[in-house]
C-alpha cells in the first residue's frame, strides 16, 4: 500500500485494455472486480510479483457458488456432536486409522517423541480431515478463494488474505497456481491446511528439504504434530477428562503445566455429557475452530487404542 503512488499509471491503463479484450469472455472476472485492485497492488508492490501475471490468474479463475453455500453453513457449525460421531466413528474409519499407524509407525513415533503428541491424535487429524488421504478437496483454490475473497458477505476479508498467501504458497513452493486444489474453503493435502497455514506451520519430515503436503504422508505428520504443538499442546495434558456437571467448578488443574481447563457439555442421544477440556483440547480446536471437531478428533483417538 506504501508505494501505491510508485503505481505506473500506464500499466493500470494496460490491464484496462487486457480486461476489454477479454471481457466478454467470462461472466465474473475476478481481475475486473471492485476489491481487486487492491489485491492486485499488495502482490505487485509488496510481494513482487509481475502485474500481467496477477491480472491473468484473476481473470482465469472461476466463481462457484456451490462454495459460497458450502461457507455460509460450515458443517462444524450446524452439525451436532450426534452428527459427527455418525459420521466419523465409524468401523471402516476406526479399522483405516489402525493400518494408518501400522504403516507409518516409525514416522509416528518420532512426531510424537519430538512434538509430544501421541501418534493416535496425529492420526485421527488425518482421519477427520481427509480419510487418511483419500479425499483431499477437488476444487481449485484459486477458485475457492477468489469466489470467497470476492463474494462471500461475511468473510471475504480472511478470504483475499489468503489468496495473496496462496500467491506466496505456490511461488515459494514451486505449486502450479491454476491447477492446486483443496476443500471449498482452500484448505489442502492430507492435512488439509490452509495457505497461510501451509507457510508459517508446515514443515519437511521426511528430509528431502521440499514441504509438501500433498503427496508426502511423513510431512503431514510432522507438520500436524507441529501445529499442534505451536497452538499449546501439553505433553502432560488428557484433551479431555469426564466429570460430573457438580464438579465442573470444583476441578482444578491436574497438572501445573496446564493452563485452560473448559467446561463442555455434548449432548449423546439426547443425554448431557459433561467434560473438562485442556490446553490440547484448544489446541485441536485451533486446528479447525469447533469443539464437536476437536470432540471428534478425541474419540476416534481413543478408538484407535483400543
Ligand atoms: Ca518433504
Amino acid at each position: 500500500m506504501k508505494n501505491k503512488k510508485n503505481t505506473p499509471h500506464i500499466s493500470y491503463q494496460l490491464s484496462l485494455l487486457i480486461l476489454m479484450i477479454f471481457s466478454f469472455n467470462s461472466a465474473a472476472d475476478y481481475s475486473n472486480h471492485n476489491e481487486s485492485q487492491k489485491v492486485i497492488d499488495e502482490l505487485v508492490n509488496d510481494h513482487g510479483f509481475e502485474e500481467s501475471y496477477v491480472i491473468e490468474v484473476l481473470k482465469y479463475a472461476k466463481r462457484r457458488d456451490e462454495m459460497l453455500k458450502s461457507v455460509a453453513k460450515p458443517a462444524e457449525k450446524t452439525k451436532t456432536w450426534d452428527d459427527y460421531k455418525a459420521i466419523f466413528i465409524k468401523k471402516k474409519r476406526i479399522r483405516d486409522g489402525k493400518k494408518f499407524i501400522k504403516e507409518n509407525i516409525k514416522t509416528l513415533e518420532r512426531a510424537e517423541k519430538e512434538f509430544g503428541v501421541p501418534k493416535e491424535v496425529i492420526t485421527a487429524i488425518l482421519g477427520v480431515e481427509t480419510n487418511f488421504g483419500s479425499n483431499k478437496g477437488s476444487y481449485k483454490v484459486i477458485d475457492s478463494l477468489t469466489t470467497l475473497g470476492f463474494d462471500d458477505p461475511r468473510r471475504s476479508k480472511f478470504f483475499r488474505s489468503e489468496l495473496i498467501q496462496f500467491f506466496l504458497l505456490t511461488r515459494e513452493n514451486n505449486l502450479d497456481i491454476f491447477k492446486t486444489k483443496g476443500s471449498y474453503a482452500g484448505a489442502m493435502g492430507y492435512a488439509q491446511f490452509i495457505s497461510s497455514s501451509y507457510r508459517a506451520y508446515a514443515i519437511d519430515y521426511d528430509g528431502d528439504g521440499y514441504v509438501d503436503l500433498f503427496n508426502s504422508v511423513d510431512d503431514a505428520i510432522g507438520s500436524i504434530a507441529n501445529y499442534l504443538k505451536v497452538h499449546g499442546w501439553k505433553r502432560e495434558g488428557s484433551i479431555v477428562v469426564k466429570t460430573h456437571p457438580n464438579n465442573v467448578r470444583k476441578f482444578y488443574k491436574p497438572h501445573k503445566s496446564l493452563t485452560q481447563f473448559i467446561p463442555l457439555t455434548f449432548t449423546e442421544n439426547g443425554e448431557e455429557l459433561h467434560f473438562i477440556g485442556d490446553d490440547n483440547f484448544r489446541a485441536i480446536a485451533r486446528y479447525n475452530i469447533s469443539d464437536v471437531y476437536a470432540m471428534a478428533v478425541y474419540y476416534l483417538s481413543e478408538e484407535f487404542k483400543k
